[in-house]
């Protein structure tokens, strides 16, 4: 069990599955199947690998509240099950892992259908980084036969951008890209920006890819609407009871292989977008303002607030 988890954190720290929907499904489903390899004899030893589990995928990065509520939802139906036998838990967490993804799915398409609707025909889009929410409602509004482009900004030091260029080019949508520092100058030509998520606040900030709260800066100044695109799932918790997101801060050699000596380099993989910068956060309940969030989370997820 331990192996096939510990493959996963990894890949997930080094980026080889990026964004946070995908690294919450790949956390969920590598639980779902090693714990048919579990060797517990009894319910504690089963819930003890699972606890385990959690602590692994929860270190591989530190800004995925997706990740962090998905694990948390198979492992409180573990918790909350009157079964004892090891086989019978295992088919709890395949049962519970495919509802959750059922959901993931139907909430990815409610926010495209959504979303696309807010896509004008001849209008120019910017996103940064990439995110699988935002690439999926752009593809739905061309195929409900919206006319549009796509600005992409690189998404230093990764190179993110390239994911979603690639991405809109095979949905043979126009696709621009741009270096970072260039959104300023482009903002003026732009209509309208779409940007994903990692975590949403109690406050109804948003944390992305670094770099999204001065794309949000340079799109109020240019009086340019900002939406978040993003499942109401990311939400973190924690952040009710006062504590703050962490911001994942990656190695230096992601920026500069061979840096001079001496030299300190910084790479924090994301930063806030405050509320007031945020038009709308689309979610699978609409275009919702980033004030209500709180209020929708406790409506639709009350199970995230349990430890
Ligand atoms: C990806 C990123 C994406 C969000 C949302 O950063 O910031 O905008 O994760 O993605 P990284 P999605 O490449 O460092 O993971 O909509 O796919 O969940």
């Amino acid at each position: 069990m331990h192996d096939l988890i510990s493959d996963t954190a990894k890949r997930i720290k080094q980026l080889e599955i990026q964004g946070a929907r995908n690294v919450a499904i790949a956390a969920i489903t590598s639980v779902k199947e090693a714990v048919t390899q579990s060797k517990a004899k009894t319910k504690t030893g089963f819930l003890n690998e699972l606890l385990e589990a959690k602590e692994l995928l929860f270190a591989s990065r530190a800004t995925e509240p997706l990740m962090r509520n998905a694990v948390r939802y198979v492992i409180q139906a573990v918790e909350s099950s009157n079964k004892t036998d090891v086989q019978e838990l295992a088919v709890v967490v395949s049962q519970v892992t495919s509802q959750f993804l059922e959901r993931l799915e139907q909430s990815k398409e409610k926010i495209a259908a959504i979303g696309s609707k807010r896509i004008s025909n001849n209008s120019r889009v910017l996103t940064h980084c990439h995110s699988s929410t935002v690439t999926n409602m752009l593809r739905k509004a061309k195929l409900d036969g919206k006319t549009f482009e796509v600005v992409c900004t690189e998404s230093r030091p990764v190179f993110q951008g390239r994911l979603t260029a690639k991405e809109m080019l095979d949905s043979n949508i126009k696709t621009t890209m741009i270096v970072d520092s260039a959104v300023r100058l482009f903002m003026n030509e732009i209509d309208l920006v779409v940007v994903g998520a990692d975590a949403i606040t109690s406050e109804g900030n948003v944390i992305n890819k670094i770099g999204t709260s001065m794309v949000a800066l340079a799109a109020k100044e240019a009086r340019t609407p900002f939406y978040v695109v993003s499942e109401l799932l990311k939400f973190d918790p924690a952040t009710v009871l006062g504590d703050y997101e962490k911001i994942e801060e990656r190695s230096s050699k992601e920026v500069w292989e061979s840096p001079p000596s001496g030299l300190i380099i910084r790479n924090p993989a994301f930063d806030v977008t405050r509320r007031e910068f945020i038009h709308g956060i689309i979610c699978e309940e609409g275009v919702v303002s980033p004030d209500s969030i709180s209020e929708l989370i406790n409506r639709k997820y009350p199970w995230i607030f349990a430890t």
